[in-house]
């Protein structure tokens, strides 16, 4: 019989970190002066740099200031529950030592392995460790899918070849050696047959039976779906999901892409996706030398310092009952027996935020920073069958944060809405 996995620490960890990074990051995303587009980790490709080119980059790789650590204890700060770490990346490059290819980063400079000094800092700091391994794309394995630059063509290469040498015994390494991991995160299936991603899907069950595996293994063989690169759902998705979301336009290290979102977008995005009961995963892309884009820190740390104070309406949410109407000033999350009202645009005089057709009775209202007790107001109407709930917030003031959070406990934790029929 098929065991059921411990799937509670993803459930309500809601908020992680990805980390994109190999030899793609001493790149930066340019090629012969020119900004290469669609995600500096596929550069190899974008860029049509043969595999005997892009390989010297490996004899150059000293990414000396990288600090797994460092890394981690600030993933704790920045409020992020789990990590996942590119162990090898379409190019087929492996960012961990690997005995079962000589294209690994114990044959650099560097001389080092980042997973194993990650998997110790997660287990001694307290962190989820999540691997990312690209089983169908491998740009340096002539049997790999995505190189028909120096390779055949996909359709004429021996991929079970491939998929037996390479892919299976690398994944085992990473199971056998670097004690728990909590989730296998696989990308790029393309074509993949059922056939062989299911045997993936037990190699990792037999080694590890309670590690997580993405959707993105193919043919919903994962044990929780994940959403597009970058796209949030718009309606509820009751069962266990997770959107991976860039903090610029690219995954990998980019000197030139400087377009950072701000912290307000993001902590709407995080709201977003845990009002609908998902996880974001949310990428850094470390450089050549293993430093950590400061346009990247600067936001992740106001977000941290928000999730210090509010981080009671995210972790261990569920998946919001639907709304019936939009609600102008933000958003809602739900947790046990409370309501949490994001407030990302603060009303005007009276300042009062408006939520209908709630059919439980609220108990108490209370600003969640502060504790500072609301007034507020329930009414029935009979004829319309319908529900009003209303609160009175403090007046706008200076300085506040981009989501004011409200916390309602009603008396039951049931929490249902008048839908519209
Ligand atoms: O690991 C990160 C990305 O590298 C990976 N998923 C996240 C988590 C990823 N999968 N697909 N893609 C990135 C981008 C695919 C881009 C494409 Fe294209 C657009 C493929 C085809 C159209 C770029 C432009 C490559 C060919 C044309």
């Amino acid at each position: 019989m098929k065991k059921m996995k411990d799937m509670k620490w993803f459930l309500d960890a809601h908020y992680g970190l990805f980390i994109h990074w190999g030899l793609y990051s001493l790149m930066e995303g340019v090629h012969e002066g020119k900004e290469i587009p669609y995600g500096a980790e596929w550069i190899q490709k974008n860029a049509g740099i043969p595999v005997e080119e892009y390989r010297k980059l490996a004899d150059r790789f000293n990414p000396v200031h990288f600090d797994a650590a460092d890394i981690v204890s600030r993933a704790k700060k920045w409020g992020m529950k789990y990590i996942v770490f590119t162990a090898k990346h379409v190019d087929g490059f492996a960012m961990y030592a690997s005995k079962v290819s000589p294209y690994n980063i114990m044959n650099t400079p560097y001389h080092r392995d980042p997973l194993a000094d990650l998997a110790a800092e997660c287990k001694k700091q307290g962190l989820m460790l999540g691997i990312y391994y690209s089983q169908n794309q491998d740009w340096e394995d002539e049997n790999g899918w995505g190189n028909e630059l120096d390779f055949k063509k996909n359709e004429e290469k021996d991929f079970p070849k491939y998929f037996y040498e390479k892919a299976i015994p690398q994944v085992k390494e990473l199971l056998i050696n670097y004690g728990k991991v909590g989730l296998m995160w696989f990308d790029t299936p393309y074509t993949m047959p059922i056939e062989l991603c299911e045997k993936l899907r037990d190699v990792v069950n037999s080694l590890q039976p309670d590690c997580l595996i993405n959707g993105r293994i193919g043919y919903d063989l994962g044990d929780y779906r994940e959403m597009a690169d970058n796209e949030i759902p718009v309606l509820p998705y009751n069962k266990p999901w997770e959107t991976p979301v860039t903090l610029n336009n690219t995954w990998g290290y980019s000197r030139v892409d400087e377009h950072w979102k701000k912290t307000d977008e993001i902590i709407e995005k995080l709201v977003s996706v845990v009002e609908k009961g998902g996880n974001l995963l949310l990428n850094i892309g470390p450089d050549g030398l293993g430093n950590v884009p400061e346009g990247s820190i600067a936001v992740l740390d106001e977000i941290g310092a928000w999730l210090e104070k509010n981080g009671e309406s995210i972790y261990s949410a569920v998946c919001a009952p639907r709304f019936p109407y939009e609600n102008r000033w933000g958003k809602i999350t739900v947790r046990g027996n409370c309501l949490y009202l994001h407030v990302f645009r603060y009303p005007d005089f009276p300042y009062e935020i408006l939520l209908c057709n709630l059919q439980q009775r609220v108990k108490k209202v209370t600003l969640l920073e502060t504790g500072e007790e609301l007034t507020f107001y329930q009414s029935y109407e009979i004829a319309r069958n319908e529900y009003r709930f209303r609160v009175i917030l403090p007046e706008r003031k200076e300085g506040i944060p981009c989501d004011v959070v409200v916390r309602a406990e009603c008396e039951t934790d049931n929490l249902s809405f008048v839908q519209l029929v």
